[in-house]
């Protein structure tokens, strides 16, 4: 071998070693990249895996398993599996219906049955030779089976001997999607909708295909793919053969498809004088277009119906009930097979907030619980996890322990609707599992946590089980953060299984998204199960409910906005005490929604967890937590803890750097930086307007003192104009500046002594427009930058607050900080404040 030629075999060794890291990865593939596993794993395995796979049924679940064992274990473990539709003597991954599977050779499995939708992994030996069985009670949980024995791969399992059976713990495993047909998406945080454009569906399904196999490798069997603030138009005969081909891509993967409907439709679609659910004309003509519907889509799913709720029609407006309009729907789906998801969310947004007896909170087991036994047997309630909107820590919502003779079905928010809209990381299985895990105390027995409930388990239910609001988008990564994924992933993993740890699950996750290099799967781990509980700590603690624009965006901080309106998202928080008084002694009562051991522990201070004391008591700020702390100072403090906890993600991060591909490490940096800015707005913000409310210092002394920091209203201003900012707490000083010329400059003087400071510029990036910033220090340009984010603001407030920081600035006692600001179109290249740190050399 020439020595050039030896040179060039190394450099392409190299590159190989290199290549799991050096690839872009876009986070399309999500936790299915089937990415090489380490040298020794790819051995073993080449070991422990049969080399052909042998199938005997053309369906498409069980060619898809097929096509997605191929492409794994080339991808996981360089296997190139040889098909085969007959058992090799030599042995095989054979994969198909228990039912088939029998048929094909009596030795392969040994008697035994499957729940539905269960699947069998199990290594026998026939006549001498090894086999790997997949066996599935349905086509679809062939999938299932094909998934989970990947997933065991992927994550370095033995697959030497292996003999499990798994089921699901539900019948319902269901996303929603609330996309509008017009190609938006309520809520949706991951761009435009893969399923809609222009008021069609659209024409290029590849990202809807590539969904459906996410969502079968975690077991969700249906998904209804528009907004439930639904159009008529979607039920009008012409667009069924475009959800009919939405269902041709996603049935293959074992998922069936739904549609949100309006209640009105009968009327405005459908040309009759009325709507009335118990109106001949109207029962026969939901019957006509069911029945239209499943001639071209067999297997569709059903309907998702929201009604009476924040502006929608429904069933009120002739006074009847909410049975009355499930079941009209209910009983035209029913001879398919369909069913219809009813959702529990109604609630009268216009109550007065000066009655202190009104309470959002009472409102779906107000609605719901008297009409208990009174609904079809393909009906479902789908009830919010908690009796409010998706905050970030809300109780059980007491409807899940209230209907004993109706289905039932939770439904979690996957999109991050008040939980930071993907700008921020916050992984929701940790919330999720207080909630199904929380005991209701009803039923035989006496104990009943919510997930049993929701399944139907313990009132012997048919159906019930878990929706997630999915909204995923045309973003490459689904969510607009990679970090998010793992809540589609975990509720999914949830919905199967919701004994499952959070801690194993994202365990799984990380392994599979980013490979299991150590160091990566200890941080990423840490990251996001602390990330709930540091959100709540700057957002909302205490059961005080997101403190955010609850009128508007639901993003930024904004202490008041909830108040004073009917939506009744209350805290009530004025200068003496902070929390809605919920008790039945002498609050709202709706704590006497519970069963009676619930009840009494939240009825009492003494008992009430402090993580919902304010939810459910309105207290002084002095009032004392079971941790001795005040109220007050754990306002302080928690908000000053989560500020930081984000600060240490971030740095966690930076340690990962080289360990993880340099697209994600890069996106994902980005957003965390992000976060670190947001959470010091939000801590900021909040701690200043409890401040102010309470006059009650902060301990530490914290609050209002920011030591570097100079007010952009103090700043000697060339062109700028000092501005009020509303809502107040979201500007420090209360106050920015505004650039009412072609350009502007602030000038900053520093006092502090000779050294090496960080310096940020707090400015305001709303989204009409992208003003330009450029800083120096004399004639030393140190940063420029564009403010072109889009975040869901046009105002200066908490959600358009962002910050540019320059690190590791030299600086001398008397020198001058020039910010200089172009603004473009309507905004103003507005500034809040400079602070100036010393910098802190985090290198590890
Ligand atoms: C789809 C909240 C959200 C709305 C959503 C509604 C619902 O109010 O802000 O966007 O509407 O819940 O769940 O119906």
């Amino acid at each position: 071998m020439t020595a050039p030629f030896r040179l060039f075999l190394s450099f392409l060794f190299v590159l190989d070693l290199g290549s799991t890291l050096a690839e872009a990865e876009t986070g399309q593939a999500g936790w299915l990249r089937y990415a090489r596993l380490d040298g020794a794993t790819v051995q073993r395995m080449q070991r422990d895996v049969p080399r052909s796979i042998a199938t005997f049924e053309s369906a498409a679940p069980v060619q898809k398993a097929r096509e997605e064992l191929v492409s794994g274990l080339r991808g996981l473990a360089d296997l190139d599996l040889k098909l085969t539709d007959q058992l090799p003597p030599d042995g095989a991954i054979v994969a198909g219906t228990l039912t088939r599977l029998r048929q094909a050779s009596a030795g392969l499995l040994p008697t035994g049955t499957l729940p539905p939708d269960g699947f069998w992994l199990k290594t026998s030996t026939v006549n001498g030779a090894r086999f790997l069985v997949i066996a599935g009670e349905s086509e679809r949980a062939v999938l299932y089976g094909t998934f989970a024995l990947l997933r065991k791969v992927a994550t370095g399992d033995s697959v030497a001997a292996i003999d499990e059976k798994d089921a699901p713990y539900a019948p319902i495993r269901w996303v929603n999607e609330w996309n509008n047909i017009d190609g938006s998406i309520e809520r949706g945080y991951g761009g435009r909708s893969i399923f809609w454009e222009g008021g069609h569906i659209r024409e290029d399904l590849g990202r809807v295909n590539e969904y459906g196999r996410l969502l079968a490798s975690i077991g969700i069997n249906g998904i209804s793919i528009n907004n439930v603030n639904a159009n008529p138009r979607v039920l009008s005969p012409e667009f069924v053969p475009e959800v009919a081909r939405v269902a041709d891509v996603l049935r293959p993967w074992g998922v069936r498809v739904a549609l949100a409907i309006d209640f009105g439709s009968p009327q405005s679609l459908g040309k009759l004088p009325t709507y009335d659910p118990l109106d001949p004309s109207v029962i026969a003509w939901w019957k006509a277009r069911v029945d239209d519907l499943y001639k071209a889509i067999p297997d569709f799913g059903g309907c998702v119906l929201k009604a009476d709720s924040e502006g929608r029609v429904g069933p009120s407006t002739y006074g009847r009930t909410h049975a009355d309009a499930a079941n009209v729907v209910a009983r035209a789906l029913a001879p398919h097979g369909g069913v219809i998801f009813y959702r529990g969310f109604v609630y009268d947004h216009h109550m007065d907030w000066n009655n202190p007896k009104n309470d959002r909170a009472r409102a779906a087991y107000d609605n719901f619980h008297p009409l208990d036994g009174q609904f079809d047997a393909n009906a479902i309630v789908q009830i919010k996890h908690g009796p409010i909107d998706f905050q970030v820590r809300e109780p059980a919502s007491p409807l899940f322990g209230a209907l004993e003779r109706t289905n039932q079905a939770i439904e979690l928010q996957i999109t991050q609707e008040y939980m930071g809209q993907a700008r921020h990381s916050v992984f929701l299985p940790p919330m999720w599992k207080e909630t199904l895990d929380f005991d209701m105390h009803v039923g035989p027995g006496g104990s009943s946590p919510v997930k049993a409930l929701v399944a139907g388990k313990t009132f012997r239910r048919p159906l019930g089980g878990f929706v997630g609001v999915s909204n995923v988008g045309l973003n490459p990564n689904w969510y607009g953060n990679h970090l998010s994924q793992a809540n589609l992933y975990g509720f999914g993993r949830l919905a199967w299984n919701p004994d499952l740890t959070s801690a194993r699950i994202i365990d799984e996750w990380t392994r599979l998204t980013f490979g299991s290099d150590p160091g990566v799967v200890r941080t990423v781990t840490a990251i996001q199960l602390a990330s709930w509980r540091t959100y709540e700590n700057y957002t909302g603690p205490l059961g005080l409910q997101n403190l955010t624009d609850i009128v508007g965006n639901h993003y930024g901080v904004a202490v008041e906005a909830s108040e004073r309106n009917g939506w009744g998202q209350w805290h009530r928080a004025d200068d003496k005490g902070v929390g809605m008084d919920r008790t039945v002694a002498t609050g709202t009562g709706y704590i006497g929604q519970y069963a009676p051991a619930v009840a009494k522990s939240y009825e009492s201070v003494a008992t009430c967890p402090d993580d919902l004391l304010l939810f459910m008591h309105h207290v002084p700020y002095t009032h004392r937590l079971h941790s001795g702390k005040t109220v007050i100072q754990y306002l302080y403090d928690s908000h000053y803890e989560g500020a930081a906890a984000v600060e240490q993600f971030l740095h966690d991060w930076d340690s990962l750097n080289g360990r993880v591909d340099a697209e994600r490490f890069d996106e994902i940096r980005t957003q965390l930086d992000y976060q670190v800015g947001q959470s010091i707005v939000w801590r900021d913000a909040v701690t200043r307007w409890f401040h102010r409310a309470s006059s009650v210092a902060d301990a530490k002394n914290r609050v209002d003192h920011y030591p570097g920091r100079l007010e952009a209203e103090s700043a000697t201003l060339n062109g700028y104009v000092v501005k009020d900012v509303t809502p107040w707490e979201t500007a420090s000083g209360d106050k920015a500046v505004e650039c009412s010329a072609p350009s502007c400059i602030a000038t900053f003087r520093f006092a502090g002594g000779a050294g090496r400071y960080d310096v940020t510029i707090r400015y305001f990036d709303v989204n009409t427009g992208a003003a330009r910033f450029r800083v120096r220090v004399g004639d030393r340009t140190l940063a420029e930058w564009t403010a072109a984010d889009r975040v869901p603001s046009r105002r200066l407030d908490g959600s358009s607050s962002s910050r540019h920081v320059v690190r590791e600035v030299s600086l001398a006692p008397g020198d001058t900080i020039l910010v200089e600001g172009t603004p473009d179109g309507a905004e103003t290249a507005a500034l809040d404040y400079v602070e100036i740190q010393p910098h802190v050399d985090r290198r590890h």
